[in-house]
């Protein structure tokens, strides 16, 4: 029983991104019996989607965390919507700046999330860490990737979605104003316990009707 959580290269001029460093200190650990497997994707429109692919192949996981960082946050945010547009603000890694394109042209218009967000929520509320629900992961490589895992894994039994973590405290200090922050070990004990009642909620209590399904 494998577990994929994927985290991101840093971007946009930053030396460090909380999402890999969350994963990687994950990597190996076994959680509620299932073994965490961790990836670094890059940040680009272009390579993300390909790195998740050979992923998905590899490790062929029962449940999939995807992460990314979103500065300004400060709680860990469970996404809910993944949706089919890119409209970057600063280029990726690779120099490209998408806009006003779908990430697969014709597929649905978005995809909600296959995790019972609310008892992740609710978990990492209970333990002490600042925890919400997020309706947008924005429109750039993190909503890409988040979108291509739900449109690639709609249908399966596979759950699967998106966590955006606030900056840590070295890259806050270094912001003007300064943003949100959360260290580095509360992080991974926070995404820890997500994955925990990721694999563990019961799917009826935890998911809406309309979890996993297309929007239309
Ligand atoms: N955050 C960016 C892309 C990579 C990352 O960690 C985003 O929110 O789209």
């Amino acid at each position: 029983m494998n577990i994929l959580l994927t985290g991101f290269e840093p971007f946009g001029g930053e030396v460090i991104n909380p999402s890999w460093e969350v994963a990687r200190s994950l990597h190996g650990q076994i959680i509620a019996g299932a073994t965490v497997h961790a990836r670094c994707l890059p940040t680009s429109f272009s390579g993300a989607p390909v790195a998740l692919t050979d992923a998905l192949a590899v490790v062929r996981p029962l449940l999939v965390v995807a992460m990314g960082q979103a500065s300004g946050r400060s709680e860990v945010s469970f996404e809910r919507v993944a949706v089919n547009l890119i409209d970057a603000r600063i280029a990726d890694n690779a120099g490209d700046r998408l806009q006003d394109v779908p990430v697969r042209p014709g597929a649905p218009d978005g995809y909600f999330t296959t995790l019972p967000v609310k008892a992740m929520r609710d978990a990492l509320r209970a333990a002490g860490y600042p925890a919400g629900l997020s309706l947008s992961a924005g429109a750039f490589v993190c909503n890409q990737v988040f979108y291509e895992l739900q449109h690639r894994l709609a249908g399966s039994t596979v759950r699967s979605g998106f966590i955006h973590l606030p900056a840590l405290p070295e890259q806050a200090a270094r912001t003007q104003p300064s943003v949100p922050s959360m260290g580095l070990a509360a992080q991974v004990d926070a995404v820890r316990l997500a994955l925990a009642v990721a694999l563990t909620a019961d799917a009826r209590q935890a998911v809406g009707p309309d979890e996993g399904a297309p929007v239309s």
